[in-house]
């Protein structure tokens, strides 16, 4: 028992060495606060197979290692996000962390929490959901992942580019979640507080579902290089209950 701590859509990668600065730390100070650490998705900007341990490059090395150090402190939890669907066992066994479902029930000092990385429920955005269905398919990635690393960079910069340009034609509210499939995960789950990242529009959602009072809590994206102000941050599920951590001011909630 003791604080649950959740942080998503870091988008880590060799453009962002500030925000893995910001990372590392947060890694450092968790095992002294939190007694396990969750991280549901798009850890990293693109993440294009666990085979690239083996040749990392130098941000990512450091990321690593900093899982690792960590994870010997604490449990880790990492999970599979848009950008980093092809994270497997591999690079959880890696990293001495563990890998967690699209979608899982925590035990919290608060109660129970339904955790995802949140895209799942973005039903409306129709081109995304076909987009997610091909690259979930198993034989889909195994002929990804038997292309060369740079082959795959190439596609992962391609598909970065292709989702910029295809966001811009999209309004807000076919990016975000759909309702009726919030409610639908509420019923079928019977929990009452859920906690997804993806759309990047942190807030706190009271809603009545079947007459029972729910909530969704959304996580901030992180970002410390690109962004004025930066940006990030994480959920800590407390005995009192949910508290969000801004990276800017952390000791005032
Ligand atoms: O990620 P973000 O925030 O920009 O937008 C997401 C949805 N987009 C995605 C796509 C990812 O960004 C792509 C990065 C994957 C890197 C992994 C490497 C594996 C390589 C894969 C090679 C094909 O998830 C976006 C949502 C948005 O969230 C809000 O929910 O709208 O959805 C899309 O942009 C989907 C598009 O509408 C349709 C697909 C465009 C992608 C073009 C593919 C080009 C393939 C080129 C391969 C040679
Ligand atoms: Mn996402």
């Amino acid at each position: 028992a003791g604080p649950v701590w959740i942080a998503a859509d870091l988008h880590l990668g060799p453009d962002t060495p500030a925000t893995i600065e910001a990372f590392l730390a947060f890694l450092e100070a968790a095992p002294e606060d939190a007694a396990s650490l969750l991280l549901p998705g798009d850890i990293f900007d693109a993440w294009i197979g666990d085979d690239v341990i083996h040749i990392a490059p130098e941000w990512l090395a450091g990321v690593l290692s900093g899982l690792q150090h960590a994870a010997a402190r604490l449990p880790i939890w990492i999970g599979r996000g848009n950008r980093d669907f092809l994270i497997s066992e591999k690079l959880a066994a890696a990293t001495g962390t563990h890998l967690l479902p699209d979608s899982a029930r925590l035990q919290t000092q608060a109660g129970p929490v339904l955790l995802s990385h949140g895209d799942e429920y973005c039903l409306d955005d129709i081109a995304y959901q076909q987009f997610r269905t091909m690259v979930r398919n198993p034989q889909w990635q195994a002929q990804f992942l038997s292309k060369s690393i740079p082959e795959r960079l190439a596609m992962a910069q391609e598909a970065r580019a292709g989702s910029i340009q295809a966001n811009s034609q999209k309004s807000m509210e076919i990016m975000d979640v759909n309702q009726d499939a919030i409610e639908a995960a509420f019923r079928s789950t019977g929990l009452s507080i859920m906690v997804h990242g993806h759309t990047h529009r942190p807030a706190r959602h009271a809603i009545e579902v079947d007459g029972r009072h729910c909530e969704r809590w959304v996580l901030p994206d992180w970002d410390c290089d690109h962004a004025d102000p930066i940006r990030g941050g994480w959920l800590a599920i407390e005995e009192d209950g949910l508290v969000f951590y801004d990276l800017e001011q952390p000791e005032k909630p």
